[in-house]
């Protein structure tokens, strides 16, 4: 890697944020005790991990969804990796809920028992890549590109948190007679949140009220989200890691087809030619746009 890298830290060849990194968490992952109710929110980056630990919050916690309690999701379903608010996670009482952007081979072996469950949560790449492009000028702590030709290359060079995508995917996809886990688009869940969170709550065996049903929807839609401190991330991006400018914002747009307002015919082509190549074999189902169904 050269000194432009020098945020990202390669671990048995999957690229993690460096100084955010509990490198002891991750060497260790096998010895890692999971208990049959845990569950694990598996994404790659920018493909609708902070909206699925709301979902999952307000699901579990009655104090999150009434607001009882102000607790913030990233500490409600803490990262795996990133133990930002290092919470002794042993300690957690079950139901615990994790998060991740691990690859299938790092996460702890006992996510193999098929009892703990991982929601594995995608998004069509070209809409990851823009919202990640805007994400890496952002934040402090990443590499800055000054272009999206620039970004095309680092992320198709998997030079970015979370390495390459097609391989996340492909790994999960392939090993997923290992675990007990369920498949969701960040699409899906966008152009229909509620019959999502019913698909969740059916996964998590969580039954909730209409009453209930109606406030994990509510407080999950972008809208919402944005302007809820507790939901948004705003203030561990803008007070406890950094942000280069004050005017943006984790929750950016949030929709389906931001790419093709940004991706020139020639990089889209260039794209979808490696998109084509690579998941060939891949039966998941895209969605590029959002009239598509
Ligand atoms: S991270 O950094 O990996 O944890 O980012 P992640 O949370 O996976 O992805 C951030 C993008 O998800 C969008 N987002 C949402 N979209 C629709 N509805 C809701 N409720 C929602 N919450 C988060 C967020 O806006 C980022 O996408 P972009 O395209 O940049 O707006």
């Amino acid at each position: 890697m050269d000194d432009t890298d020098s945020y990202l830290l390669s671990f048995r060849g999957y690229n993690l944020e460096r100084n955010l990194v509990d490198i002891d968490q991750l060497e260790n992952a096998d010895d890692f005790e999971i208990r049959d109710d845990d569950v694990f929110i598996v994404t790659y980056p920018k493909s609708g991990t902070i909206w699925t630990q709301q979902i999952l919050s307000l699901i579990y916690f009655e104090e999150h969804r009434n607001k009882t309690e102000k607790v913030v999701t990233i500490d409600r379903a803490p990262f795996f990796e990133y133990n930002i608010h290092k919470l002794d996670f042993s300690k957690i009482s079950s139901p615990r809920i994790f998060t991740s952007h691990l690859p299938y081979y790092l996460v702890p072996k006992g996510l193999k028992n098929k009892k703990a469950k991982v929601i594995y949560i995608y998004r069509n790449p070209k809409d990851v890549l823009i919202s990640y492009f805007y994400f890496t000028n952002l934040m402090a702590n990443l590499q800055a590109t000054r272009n999206l030709d620039e970004f095309l290359d680092r992320f198709l060079d998997g030079k970015v948190i979370g390495s390459l995508w097609f391989d996340h995917i492909r790994g999960w996809y392939e090993h997923k007679h290992d675990f007990n886990i369920m498949f969701m688009k960040y699409e899906d869940m966008k152009k229909d949140l509620r019959s999502s969170v019913v698909k969740i709550c059916s996964f998590l065996e969580k039954e909730l009220n209409e009453e209930e049903l109606d406030s994990v929807v509510k407080q999950s839609t972008f809208r919402n989200m944005k302007s809820d401190p507790q939901a948004n991330y705003d203030q561990i991006i803008k007070g406890e890691i950094g942000t280069r400018t004050n005017d943006g914002f984790f929750m950016r747009k949030g929709t389906i087809g931001d790419w093709k307002y940004h991706f020139t015919v020639e990089q889209s082509e260039r794209f979808d030619r490696i998109f084509q190549r690579k998941m060939k074999d891949i039966p998941l189902k895209f969605i590029w746009d959002i009239n598509e169904e």
